[in-house]
């Protein structure tokens, strides 16, 4: 039975209590450790891909609703640099051109990862869930939701470690994404680490805290299992009925 906290805790453990959540990350989750240990297909690596656009291009989006709910000036100008690591800027193509450079080094045309035709149900409405909690949150509840990259530089340079000896069929050019977050990953989460400790201070609230990044980490884990399902099963959505991919595409 786990001990009801009754006081709220310091920083130190509080800021350890949202980094032992690491244990529920998506680093552990089986579709990941097979694309780690090198068991995956090209068909599982590019559907994998061409879901995480789908992530990708609703994060500039999740940060803008960020933005527009801060009063303040001081953070919206911080926050600003998230946008345009992933819209890009003079000089920096950014990181929705990088990860389409990525769907390209895996085999996948533009088009069809622009169209969102492989896109699954399940990754769509966990995306969706998370843009539509930023848009209704309060800023720093949003602002903490983000906080997944406290684990996301290992992540990223798993990949890194691993994908050029596993997947020699992958162009070297796709893999400068994960080079790119590793930087930023570390700046933006200084940041949101700096909004959470500092706003979340009652037991209650940390509480709240941590279930909002458990909120966000069910996110990241569901969109895996939606990928286990299509392409490590062959069982994606209405399998049973049709070989057709007949889901919605975003409405
Ligand atoms: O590429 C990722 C990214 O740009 C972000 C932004 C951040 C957020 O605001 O929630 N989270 C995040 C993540 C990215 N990549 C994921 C991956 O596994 O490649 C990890 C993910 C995260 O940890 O939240």
């Amino acid at each position: 039975m786990n001990a009801i906290a009754t006081t709220a805790m310091n920083r130190q453990d509080f800021e350890h209590a949202l980094r032992d959540k690491g244990r529920f990350y998506h680093i552990h989750h089986p579709y990941h450790k097979a694309m780690y240990g090198g068991q995956c297909t090209p068909e599982q690596i590019r559907g994998w891909v061409a879901n995480r656009y789908y992530y990708q291009i609703n994060i500039p989006r999740k940060d803008a609703a960020i933005m527009a709910n801060c009063p303040d000036a001081g953070v919206r100008r911080m926050w600003l640099q998230r946008i345009l690591d992933h819209d890009g800027h003079d000089g920096d193509e950014g990181g929705i051109e990088a990860w389409l450079c990525l769907a390209e080094a895996v085999g996948l045309t533009r088009d069809e990862v622009i169209d969102q035709r492989h896109v699954l149900p399940g990754v769509r409405f966990a995306v969706d869930a998370y843009l539509n909690f930023a848009r209704r949150a309060t800023w720093q509840e949003a602002a903490c939701s983000s906080l997944t990259e406290l684990f996301a530089p290992e992540i990223h340079q798993s990949r890194l470690d691993s994908w050029p000896q596993h997947y020699p069929w992958i162009e070297e050019t796709g893999y400068s994404y994960f080079r790119k977050r590793l930087s930023e990953a570390r700046r933006d989460v200084e940041h949101g680490l700096t909004i959470t400790l500092d706003h979340f201070t009652s037991q209650a609230d940390q509480a709240r805290a941590l279930d909002i990044l458990q909120f966000k980490l069910d996110i990241l884990w569901s969109m895996l299992d939606a990928l286990t399902m299509a392409y490590m099963h062959q069982t994606p959505p209405y399998h049973s009925v049709t070989d057709q991919q007949v889901w919605h595409r975003g409405l």
